[in-house]
This record gives structure tokens, C-alpha cells and sequence, in this order.
């Protein structure tokens, strides 16, 4: 199969949608979108982008289709009706869902001859199409060699593995990882206001700077079923964590999150005392 991909086909035009469409557009692609609600697409057409009337004709204006819809229940009762008109196509689906709805949707379009390749954005819509966005791909290698330097326009395109969960795997992961420093940032903004700290400039002087700091070894560290580093000494910090539960229940702000990360060092420390 021979093309450059020029016509791409976004399916979606939520926040994630348009700022593909937008990035695809910047980089001289001919882009055709769809939308369940029409009304959506009025900037990206004035700047070049045709509207299809349904599925069915932005399916077949592309390419190469790019969905992103809210959730892998949508994708699936959304491409049913015109999987089709997919046969012999070439879907790549951003859409963030579980690894295991990666590999069942993988397996789908493989049944109807698409060739696909499954996504996990690692942007925002404001930084997609920009150096600081990476996109990571899962499925076959062939596949995202071919479509990789149309994918280039809208971020850093990695490739994770054959398995078409992977991309998913690594996007959950790496949520998870951004949802528990998340977490840390709120409990700690928390503490600062509710002892009547001066919290722009504890986040601008204190916070940022120091989560910077501590990043890589945080990352290092995370196994724990590997050496820990002698940084990251699990005894020392689960004692100190005692000190962030005692601040906390003196600022009278909830601790579950310390109380959570303590029995996970205390864990830790256990297994690190038995080996
Ligand atoms: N926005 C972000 O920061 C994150 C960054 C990382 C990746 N996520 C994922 O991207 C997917 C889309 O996110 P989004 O931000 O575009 O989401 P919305 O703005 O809420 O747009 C949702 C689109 O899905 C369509 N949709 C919803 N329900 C249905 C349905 N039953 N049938 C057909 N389409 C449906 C919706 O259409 P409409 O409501 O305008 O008609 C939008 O096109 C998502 O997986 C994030 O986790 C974004």
C-alpha cells in the first residue's frame, strides 16, 4: 500500500479534536472532519478544513482516519454503523481508554480489514503540534512507519510495541503517575493556605523548583521491587512522612493521601528490611 497520507479525516471535534485538526491543517493537510453535533467545526473550515454532511463521506474524503472521541464506547457505537467503509483503510484511534479495549478494538478492525493503529496522547490541546507534545503508537511497526511522518505534525510520534494495548498501558501509567503528583501539589497548596502561607509564592518559589528537583529521582525510585536508591532510603521517608501527617492534622487538612503514601513506604521498608 503506497500513499502519503495526505487526506486525513479527524472524527471528533472535541478540545483534543480541533487542536488535531488545527495542527494537521498547519502542516498543509487537506483535513475533512466530522462530528456527532454539527456547529463545531466553523474556525477549522474558515482556515481550510471541509465539514462532511456524514461518517460515512469523512471516511472515505481520507486517507488516513484519526479518531478522538470521549471514550472507546463512543469509537466502537460511533465507527459500527460504517466499519465498511474502513475495509482496506487506515484508522489510527486516540481516543484514552484501557488496555484492554486497545487490543478488542485492534482486533475489530482487523476483522474488517483496517489497518490501525492504537493512541495515547500526551499533550493538551494547547501544546498539540507543538515540540513539548508526544504521541505514543502501539500495533504493527509497518503500519506507524508508514503513517509516522504525517503523525510528526501533531506531536513526537513513539512507537511502544506490536501489542496494541501498549499505547494505552503506557498513557494510563504515566496518567497515573500525573494524578498522584496531582494529588501531592493540591495537598500541599492546601497545607500552605490553611497555615496562612502566601501560596503564589510558595508554588512559584518552593513547589515547582523543588518538584523539578526531585523528579528524576522520584522516577528512578519507582520500582519498588528493585534497588532502591540510597536517596530514597524508605526508612527515612516513611518517618518522615509522620512529620506531613502530624502538619496536616495541626493545619486541620485531610490526610488520607499522606496516610496512603505511608503504608506504601512502611510496605516498602518491610521488604526492604526481609531481602
Ligand atoms: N483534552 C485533554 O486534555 C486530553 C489530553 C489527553 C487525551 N485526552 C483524550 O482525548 C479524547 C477526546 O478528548 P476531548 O478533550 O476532545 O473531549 P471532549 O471535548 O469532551 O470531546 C468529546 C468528543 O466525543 C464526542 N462524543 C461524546 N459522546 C459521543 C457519542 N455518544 N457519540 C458520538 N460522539 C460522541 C463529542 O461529540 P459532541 O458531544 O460534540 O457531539 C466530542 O467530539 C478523550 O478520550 C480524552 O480522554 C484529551
Amino acid at each position: 500500500m503506497k500513499t502519503r497520507y495526505e487526506r486525513i479525516s479527524i472524527l471528533g471535534l472535541g478540545a483534543m479534536g480541533r487542536a488535531l485538526a488545527s495542527a494537521f491543517l498547519d502542516a498543509g493537510r487537506e483535513v475533512t472532519v466530522w462530528n456527532r453535533t454539527p456547529g463545531k467545526a466553523g474556525e477549522l473550515v474558515a482556515r481550510g478544513a471541509r465539514e462532511a454532511s456524514s461518517l460515512g463521506e469523512a471516511i472515505k474524503a481520507g486517507d488516513l482516519t484519526v479518531v478522538c472521541l470521549l471514550d472507546d464506547g463512543t469509537v466502537r457505537a460511533t465507527l459500527a454503523p460504517a466499519v465498511r467503509e474502513l475495509d482496506g483503510g487506515t484508522l489510527v484511534n486516540l481516543t484514552s481508554g484501557s488496555v484492554r479495549q486497545a487490543r478488542e478494538l485492534a482486533q475489530w478492525l482487523k476483522g474488517h480489514g483496517v489497518h490501525f493503529l492504537a493512541g495515547g496522547i500526551m499533550a493538551v490541546p494547547a501544546t498539540v503540534g507543538t515540540q513539548g507534545a508526544f504521541i505514543l503508537y502501539s500495533g504493527a511497526r509497518d503500519v506507524f512507519e508508514r503513517v509516522a511522518p504525517v503523525l510528526g505534525s501533531i506531536g513526537r510520534s513513539h512507537w511502544v510495541g506490536e501489542d496494541p494495548g501498549f499505547a494505552a498501558l503506557y498513557d494510563m501509567a504515566a496518567l497515573s503517575g500525573m494524578y498522584g503528583m496531582g494529588a501531592g501539589a493540591d495537598h500541599a497548596v492546601a497545607l500552605v493556605h490553611a497555615e496562612g502561607g502566601d501560596v503564589e509564592t510558595f508554588k512559584q518559589e518552593v513547589l515547582q523548583p523543588w518538584m523539578e528537583q526531585i523528579l528524576p529521582i522520584t522516577v528512578a525510585g519507582a520500582d519498588a521491587n528493585e534497588s532502591v536508591p540510597d536517596e530514597y532510603n524508605p526508612g527515612m521517608q516513611a518517618t518522615g512522612l509522620e512529620n506531613i501527617l502530624s502538619a496536616s492534622g495541626e493545619a486541620g487538612v485531610p490526610a488520607d493521601l499522606a496516610g496512603h503514601l505511608r503504608a506504601s513506604l512502611w510496605r516498602m521498608r518491610s521488604g526492604a528490611a526481609a531481602s
